[in-house]
């Protein structure tokens, strides 16, 4: 079905109404017979953005293979927070992997169920950032090389939350976690490392790559809904802001995937086969401030005085990013009146530090409150 353009909007937020759209047009999220895949009771923080990204990709799922599918998950904050023993909150069959063989298992189970005939039931295979670029890749790789009929689904919140807020591959530059300290001529992650999985993904040419956030749930399902429809490999890739590890407000989980999109730093597009098919234009663009400001991890390139060599080294990527995947809509803002600002936190919010749960550069911490709120790291 195609995609009905949203014409109205809540200018100051990009809310977009329901009720603006056809019925069937409307988020799989507005709809009574929604399954909840992802139910209440689990323990994720308030504000997780991986919480809400595995909520919003699974029910779509579910509606778009009919419920009949089975979510092989790696460990991480997704899978402690959700899964604490006795207890669970997936109403799917689910099942536990390692950290680094989700996509190994969830070959596993799709190639089961072709054996018994029962290829009608799809596989969603699902990890964190660390589960998939780092500890995983190498069963990913096989799972897109082998082509198997599975969808892979990275939520990246861009480190390793469960066990503390360290470093993964998809960690940005400078960005502070427990083991990239704020300190030093490069303070933070370091520069020119990490793995763009995407890009990876569709090197191996595999029939379905997609990017997305959780600010725009529409545009997530039917990613979803359209790599439900296909067979063979397939991969989504996520952006899940994370409150706790990122130093962020709950409140701005939203406002951070969104501004994520409109400064550049994370492009939205479709590949199939290895070839780019769409991407999802910048509405107004944003400069990587607005963006970085919002949290704690950054926190050290705005003091004591603004780090401007490296500001002006994010910039440029996202530059680069606006250049390389033609972001830029030609009539760019036409659509969407107003300031650039209408993205940013709002002023009378603006008196102070982003309120953090943690101060993530205090390891102790950290680890505390993931053991108060998720149990044992795993
Ligand atoms: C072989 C192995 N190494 C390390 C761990 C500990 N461990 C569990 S989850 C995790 C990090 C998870 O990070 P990510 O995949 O990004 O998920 P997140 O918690 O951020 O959602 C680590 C290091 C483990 N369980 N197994
Ligand atoms: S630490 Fe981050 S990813 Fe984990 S539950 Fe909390 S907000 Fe979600
Ligand atoms: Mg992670």
């Amino acid at each position: 079905m195609a995609e009905q353009k949203i014409k109205g909007y809540q200018t100051g937020t990009f809310v977009v109404g329901n009720r603006l759209l056809d019925p069937e047009q409307r988020s799989t999220q507005a709809r009574t017979e929604r399954s909840n895949t992802l139910t209440s009771g689990h323990r994720a923080c308030q504000g997780c953005g991986e919480a809400l990204g595995a909520r919003y990709t699974l029910d779509a799922a579910m509606r778009a293979s009919g419920g009949k599918l089975v979510a092989a998950n790696a460990t991480g904050c997704l899978e402690v927070f959700s899964t604490p023993y006795p207890e669970s909150s997936w109403q799917l069959p689910w099942v536990h992997s390692l950290f680094g063989n989700a996509p190994a298992v969830a070959a596993g189970v799709a190639a089961a169920l072709k054996a018994k005939g029962r290829e009608d039931i799809r596989v969603v295979g699902q990890a964190g950032d660390g589960g998939t670029v780092d500890i995983g890749f190498g069963c990913l790789s096989g799972m897109f090389e082998r082509n198997d009929d599975v969808l892979f689904v990275c939520y990246d919140n861009e480190g390793y939350m469960n066990t503390g807020v360290q470093r993964s591959g998809a960690t940005p530059p400078a960005a502070r976690t427990a083991n990239t300290k704020p300190v030093g001529p490069e303070p933070g992650n370091v520069f020119g490392q990490g793995k763009n999985v995407p890009m990876i993904a569709m090197a191996h040419e595999i029939p379905y790559v997609a990017t997305a956030t959780v600010a725009e749930p529409r545009d997530l399902e039917q990613k979803v809904e359209r790599a439900i429809g296909m067979r063979g490999a397939r991969y989504i890739h996520v952006f899940v802001p994370c409150p706790l590890g990122w130093g962020a407000a709950s409140e701005d989980t939203i406002r951070l995937a969104r501004l994520v999109k409109e400064t550049g730093i994370f492009p939205v597009f479709e590949a199939e086969h290895g070839e780019l098919t769409a991407v999802s234009k910048i509405r107004r663009r944003v400069p990587v401030t607005e963006y970085l400001k919002l949290q704690r991890r950054f926190s050290h390139l705005f003091k004591p005085e603004p780090n401007t060599e490296v500001l002006e080294r994010l910039q440029a990527g996202a530059d680069r990013n606006i250049e390389r995947f033609g972001l830029l809509a030609d009539d760019e803002g036409a659509d969407f009146p107003g300031e650039a600002t209408d993205l940013a936190r709002p002023p009378e919010k603006e008196q102070g530090p982003p309120p953090a749960l943690v101060e993530p550069d205090t390891d102790s911490n950290t680890s505390m409150l993931l053991k108060e709120t998720h149990g044992k790291p795993r």
